[in-house]
């Protein structure tokens, strides 16, 4: 096999008017545009406006390449492009050669007839996605809506697309296009390997211990390969197994006879005892390597080979009907496990910046969150093999959405049968990552037919295009090439064969629970309900200093001004968190406040969801809040902002998705607090409660509890009316104290008893010096001389890089160190943004020593004094 790799240099064609540029290839148009500095920054103030017409033109991108003359003497040549984005044409030396129509299927073409010795050109023609979607719209029978946003493309349902690419309320518009992932021509006389798939039953039961055992029972491993030959041969096919323990039993070799054709070729294995893979919390998540490598017979020389990473493991995602409703949870290894984590949308708007790097850095703090599952939601892209391996490697469950959302979708014969060799690749794709917990059908788009008047009005066509489309392609596809894996219908949804929405129910399935930020409901609406399992929820929140200073010039730093604004596409969205502001806090004083204080509250939001869910448990199982990461820098739902560093909720999931928790809250006016543990063995709790006034002096103990903890259970340890606490709520706040000390567990939470604007805060007196540690690095040391200080959070301005903690409580008297994570260190640096290497290298010019850097020092927590 030989292969001619394609990525490179390119020349961007823009056809309108014929003027070229260099593009790199894999690489998407706008970012070509940026580099040539025809486009600027669209994530600059409001530069996105402008940076609409390169998705409603067409291009060419094309490059020469050399053919040597062996190459065209072997049997078969196919050119081969993982991600064509999105209708486009290809031509070989000015003769098509084949067409694309969906971004996430793979293209091949057979090219050979086209091809001569020597220099040849390729040409990929980019139509324009906003025109195609277009003129699809003109050609339906009745109209197909899909839901707008400020900036927004129309249409976009009706091409298969990210439909995020078209805009969304947390994303720009910007429809670029492109050639992601590799593109090559590949010659061989031998087979090709098409894909490979693997099927596993664990043999025997998983050992009942609490404690992870490190292996397994045996597996039997069948492995199915969809092999090509040009013509009728024989081929020899070995297949093996590496890994920890992996017997000579794990290595075949097969003989075949093969007319010309596609075959499907098989080959089981008994694997004893592998070591497990378990989620990130569980256990290792132990991954093997298998490979199969196939030739003419003898297998003198190989002529394809595919090596995948799998892991042993059974998931099930068990959903019952129960005294409840319908569960929904998740079952690894016969152990019943809570998901804890968020929802993941694609790394950047401009996929030339979906490296592996940056990928690494965002599921790298999701780990540091102790999250185990994330959502591939359903408006972006089925991820690169890159997140799914990187997934893999770190126990992180992941829910796969099928790419459908907020809209409603055709069932036109081209239309799904687009989409069923689309879910056709996928599946073949990915189903072998051990981290692919479950499919799902979509995101809301079973919600989506109450949305609009034409579905109002109209309700039996559009459930028929939905059924279609859901059960009749994609569930009927999936079940056959992956049916050791859920197929969940919709996202959320009350389960199988049942179409009501699942919005307001807490009984059956998953469910988005939004009332709290669409409908403006105080944060104690979230304890009006115990999901299943919460697949969404969410609430926004500025980003940080540094974020904000990437997009907004010094002279737009206030909320309303023209490039936040941009950068807020929520249209409601800046009233919500003032709204929140209001009903909470006091309105701080300067823009820098409002933007802290839009994340201290984004915090308390979510942790009081996960706090009083996760207390719920076992009757929820799971809490994924929207969103984990960023496309750009905005206003959004985000706890990591659009460079990786960490808003305020990042920090505050570190602890409410600590495998031990103390959930505090207020429900129906009773103050209480519960332990929720998800550590496996019996471990013995210390719970001290005391009522503290705010200059920090104690005024009694509530409770001092010692409990059992287990594995998976949720206990109250206190409880009380606000009324009957020896303190009016506004002078008092309790402060929590929790210990293991088998497992090194101490920490400390602490739970207002009203909302803080009529909380009767003192000023702490609070002190930051910095200096250097022992490792180098920048530490601040935090004193609170005269009173406790909450939600702490330090800055340093123009620094690229992260303080180890934010949003700390900090004891009146006590010092806390922290210490200052540079980019140099930190994952963040591997997905630094353009905006941060220009940070950065104004940064380095500052030096440690310096004096300056105290002045760029700066000191937020929650205060109700200000002078306006
Ligand atoms: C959800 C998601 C997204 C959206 C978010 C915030 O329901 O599925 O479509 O961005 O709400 O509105």
């Amino acid at each position: 096999m030989e292969i001619i790799n394609l990525a490179g240099q390119w020349r961007l064609v823009r056809l309108a008017d014929g003027s070229a540029r260099p593009m790199e290839v894999p690489g998407d148009i706008y970012s070509a545009l940026i580099q040539s500095g025809e486009l600027k920054d669209p994530y600059y103030g409001e530069s996105e406006l402008k940076a609409q017409w390169p998705g409603r033109e067409d291009w060419k991108i094309e490059r020469s390449f050399t053919i040597p003359e062996h190459f065209l003497q072997l049997e078969t040549i196919r050119l081969q492009a993982d991600v064509i984005d999105t209708i486009s044409e290809v031509y070989i030396n000015g003769s098509l050669a084949g067409t694309s129509n969906n971004m996430f299927r793979s293209f091949e073409a057979n090219p050979k007839p086209l091809l001569h010795p020597g220099e040849n050109f390729i040409a990929v023609i980019i139509r324009s996605p906003e025109q195609a979607a277009i003129r699809e719209a003109a050609r339906l029978h009745y109209p197909i809506p899909a839901s707008l946003y400020p900036v927004s493309s129309p249409h976009r349902n009706l091409i298969r697309k990210a439909q995020c690419m078209a805009g969304w309320d947390w994303g720009p518009c910007l429809m670029t296009g492109g050639i992601y992932d590799s593109i090559k021509l590949i010659a061989t006389d031998g087979p090709v390997i098409k894909y490979v798939q693997t099927r596993m039953k664990a043999l025997g039961p998983f050992p009942a211990t609490e404690e992870e055992p490190a292996s397994g029972p045996d597996f039997s491993l069948d492995i199915f390969a969809d092999i090509e030959v040009p013509e009728e041969m024989d081929i020899e096919t070995e297949f093996f197994l590496v890994g920890r323990h992996v017997s000579h039993d794990c290595h075949l070799v097969s003989n075949y006879h093969l007319a010309a054709g596609t075959h499907r070729i098989s080959a089981t294995m008994l694997v004893k005892k592998p070591d497990l893979w378990w989620p990130n919390g569980h256990g290792k998540p132990a991954l093997y390597d298998l490979y199969l490598k196939t030739g003419s017979d003898p297998l003198s020389e190989i002529s394809a080979e595919v090596h995948k990473k799998i892991g042993f493991r059974e998931l099930r995602v068990v959903s019952e009907e129960d005294d409840i409703g319908r569960s929904f949870k998740f079952v690894v290894n016969g152990k019943e496990i809570f998901a804890k984590g968020a929802n993941w949308i694609p790394a950047d708007a401009l996929p030339s910046r979906w490296t592996r790097a940056r990928i690494a850095g965002l599921l790298d703090s999701a780990v540091e969150a102790h999250m185990n599952c994330l959502r591939v939601w359903g408006g972006g892209r089925y991820e690169s093999d890159d997140f799914y391996e990187l997934c893999d490697e770190r126990g992180i469950m992941i829910w796969q959405d099928c790419m459908f959302s907020c809209a409603l979708y055709p069932s036109s014969p081209e239309f799904l049968s687009n989409v069923e060799a689309e879910i056709t690749h996928q599946v073949k794709r990915l189903s072998d990552h051990p981290s692919i917990a479950l499919w799902c059908g979509n995101n809301e788009a079973l919600g989506a037919i109450t949305w609009y008047e034409e579905s109002k009005k109209n309700p039996a066509r559009y459930i028929v295009d939905y059924d279609r489309l859901t059960e009749g392609v994609l569930g009927r596809v999936i079940r056959a090439l992956d049916p050791d894996r859920c197929f969940w219908p919709s996202s959320p949804s009350a389960g199988p064969n049942d179409f009501s929405d699942n919005w307001h129910s807490d009984e059956r399935g998953d469910m988005h629970f939004w009332s709290v930020w669409h409908e403006g409901k105080p944060f104690s609406e979230y304890l009006t309900v115990q999901p299943r399992f919460c697949s969404e929820f969410g609430f926004q929140a500025f980003p940080s200093m540094r974020t904000i200073e990437s997009f907004a010039p010094s002279d737009e730093r206030n909320i309303s001004a023209p490039a936040l604004e941009a950068h807020q596409k929520h249209p409601r969205g800046n009233s919500l968190i003032l709204d929140t502001m209001l009903r909470y806090f006091r309105l701080p004083k300067g823009f820098w406040e409002l933007v802290y204080l839009s994340q201290v509250q984004q915090a308390m939001a979510i942790r009081t969801a996960v706090e009083y869910w996760r207390s719920a448990m076992p009757r929820c199982m799971g809490t994924l809040y929207w969103q984990l990461n960023d496309v750009w820098p905005a206003v959004s739902w985000s706890s990591l902002n659009y460079d990786g560093t960490w808003k305020l909720l990042h920090y505050e999931a570190r602890r409410f998705y600590a495998p031990v928790i103390l959930a505090l809250f207020i429900k129906d006016g009773i103050a209480q607090a519960h332990i929720v543990s998800e550590i496996p063995g019996e471990h013995t709790a210390t719970i001290t409660l005391q009522l503290l006034d705010f200059h920090g002096e104690p005024r009694g103990v509530l409770c001092t509890n010692s409990s059992t903890i287990t594995n998976l259970t949720s206990q109250i340890v206190w409880h009380m009316p606000v009324s009957e606490l020896p303190y009016k709520p506004e002078e008092a706040y309790i402060e929590a104290a929790l210990d293991v000390p088998d497992l090194g567990i101490s920490t400390i939470a602490i739970l207002f008893l009203t909302e803080p604007k009529r909380c009767k805060l003192a000023d702490p007196g609070l002190d930051v010096t910095l200096a250097t540690n022992e490792k180098g690095q920048i530490e601040a040391t935090v004193h609170a001389s005269e009173a406790p200080a909450f939600y702490v959070a330090l800055e340093l301005e123009g620094l690229p890089g992260q303080f180890e903690d934010a949003g700390f409580y900090c004891k009146k008297g006590a010092r806390k160190k922290v210490a200052f994570i540079s980019e140099e260190t930190a994952t963040t640096r591997k997905h630094a943004s353009i905006a941060t290497q220009r940070a950065h290298a104004e940064a380095s010019a500052i030096s440690m020593a310096n004096a300056s850097l105290q002045a760029r020092l700066r000191v937020f927590h929650l205060q109700n004094s200000f002078e306006h």
